[in-house]
């Protein structure tokens, strides 16, 4: 004990006449896992076991001094280690980080939804990979159906019941089946299709499909929902119009077209000298499809409307090719920054 006590005076004596200005010299001479503190802790095995508790204190009081004397020696350092944290300009704005942008499908999904929201639609999401049931048996799509053709859609090698949806309508049959009435919703997601890729077609783009389920919801409600979106989402200057259509799910069924938003209605290139753009497909539900789903068709009634979200975006910002909206392409995407 009496030895470590002389070796502790002797090493504090050497730190105290360390005059160097050299934080790092004194932390490798002292502190280092080499350093002569360190060396001196190992002395501790030396130590009568009556003994130990004090001399551990002395040690330990004895390291906070050599490790007090290395702070002051960094704050007044003038080389190296010393010489960065004294002359940094505290004060100094950090660096900006470019701002991101969401992606215009996302910009545009979240716009859709939100108005929607506002007339009391809920969010619905469900499945990429689907059975053939939820996707087509269910939405009085016939066995036959070209839609059901392999050239169509993408079917899953291990189990040919399997497929990547080609609609979110499987969603909404999802919600019909829980028997929960009644029903107001929109579901947003990915949909696939086996497409060859060019500027009008990709094996997967994304929807937004609608449906409103209860007592005597009638055509004119689906009218007036879809008219309040198109409003909403392109201004109030835009007119709609009806054309009767044929889907497999909805009877009767119509596809809704906007005045064109490039000329107004005076004919250009994008409504190729119509005037009018068609933007989706709607319908009132087929009784067969509220049947297959467990709901009584004679006495609930509904409509559901099914809209690409890509081609919604192309007509507001004027993209012409859809192919920019996978490619990632930071010129492309940066144009979105500071969208909301
Ligand atoms: C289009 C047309 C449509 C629907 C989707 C639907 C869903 C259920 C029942 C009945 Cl569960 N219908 N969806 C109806 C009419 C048209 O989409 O051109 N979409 C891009």
């Amino acid at each position: 004990m009496e030895q470590l006590i002389n070796q502790i005076a002797a090493l504090k004596a050497s730190i105290e006449a360390f005059s160097e200005q050299d934080a790092e010299a004194y932390r490798i001479k002292f502190l280092g896992s080499k350093g002569l503190v360190k060396a001196l802790m190992g002395e501790m095995k030396n130590v009568a076991a009556e003994n130990k508790k004090d001399a551990g204190q002395l040690l330990n009081e004895f390291k906070i001094f050599a490790e007090a004397k290395y702070e002051s020696l960094k704050a007044t350092d003038t080389g190296a280690a010393g010489q960065q944290i004294n002359e940094a300009d505290l004060s100094l704005p950090g660096d900006l980080l470019p701002l991101g942008s969401r992606h215009p499908i996302s910009l545009v999904k979240n716009r859709i939804v939100s108005i929607f929201q506002r007339l009391g639609f809920a969010v619905a999401e469900g499945p990429e990979v689907e059975d053939d049931w939820h996707n087509f048996s269910a939405l009085n799509l016939p066995e036959n159906h070209p839609a059901r053709d392999m050239q169509d859609t993408f079917y899953i090698a291990q189990n040919p019941d399997w497929l990547l949806r080609t609609h979110t309508s499987s969603v909404q049959v999802r919600e019909m089946e829980k028997g929960k009435l009644p029903i107001r919703i929109i579901c947003p997601g990915r949909v696939y299709r086996n497409e060859t890729i060019s500027a009008r077609a990709h094996c997967f783009f994304h929807q937004v499909e609608g449906l409103y389920i209860a007592e005597n919801v009638s055509f004119a409600d689906l009218k007036q929902t879809l008219y309040f979106f198109v409003q909403e989402m392109f201004g109030k200057d835009v007119k709609v119009r009806f054309r009767p259509s044929y889907f497999p799910f909805t009877e009767p069924s119509a596809e809704m077209d906007i005045s064109c938003l490039i000329c107004g209605g005076d004919g250009c290139n994008v409504c190729k000298h119509t005037g009018w753009v068609e933007i989706l497909g709607c319908g009132m539900v087929h009784p067969n499809v509220l049947n297959n789903c467990g709901i009584d068709s004679n006495k609930y009634t509904g409509f559901a409307f099914g809209m690409g979200i890509e081609r919604i975006t192309m007509l507001k910002y004027q993209i012409k090719d859809l192919r920019l909206f996978s490619e990632n392409d930071v010129r492309f995407l940066r144009q979105f920054t500071g969208t909301i």
